[in-house]
């Protein structure tokens, strides 16, 4: 199983696009938020499930602020992150995700990709496609694999 991890794109879909076309076939796509009121337009541009969440730019949505979801053996927890105060440190959300029977933790907001393991979860931040802040800035994702053992391999990529 192949999943494709994004957020932060803030109205601007065509890196997303670039993407899904390299990427593609895949079997879900999750999005972290600030998708800026393009909810519908992103999830029509895939032939997958479409699994996001709100960010605090995201004013006028539906969409759930935070999300439980079941994969493979994995409880993933998925928010934008910006109530577990990410852009100092990811251990609130940690700590919030362990306390669900999350293994897996998945959020957005600081537009840094990060891949943390240990701490008993793996906590993954893919950036942001529109805004990247990380050195270098260069738009970025994860996509995360589940192999035939049922064990999640998580890789950063860059466009
Ligand atoms: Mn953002």
């Amino acid at each position: 199983m192949r999943i494709l991890i994004v957020s932060d794109t803030h109205g601007h879909n065509g890196n997303f696009q670039t993407v899904y076309d390299r990427v593609k076939p895949v079997d879900m796509v999750w999005h972290l938020g600030d998708l800026e009121g393009t909810e519908d337009e992103l999830e029509a541009m895939v032939d997958c499930p479409f699994i996001a969440v709100a960010g605090n730019n995201d004013f006028f949505t539906e969409l759930p602020r935070e999300r439980e979801i079941e994969v493979g053996k994995y409880r993933v927890f998925l928010c934008h992150g910006h109530y577990y105060r990410v852009s100092m440190t990811s251990r609130l959300l940690a700590d919030e995700a362990k306390a669900r029977g999350c293994s897996i933790a998945v959020y957005g907001h600081t537009h840094r990709p990060v891949i943390e393991r240990g701490r008993g979860i793996d906590v993954l931040n893919p950036g942001s496609l529109s805004y990247p802040r990380q050195d270098g800035r260069r738009p970025s994702y994860i996509m995360m694999d589940i192999d035939r053992e049922g064990e999640a391999h998580y890789t950063i990529c860059y466009l």
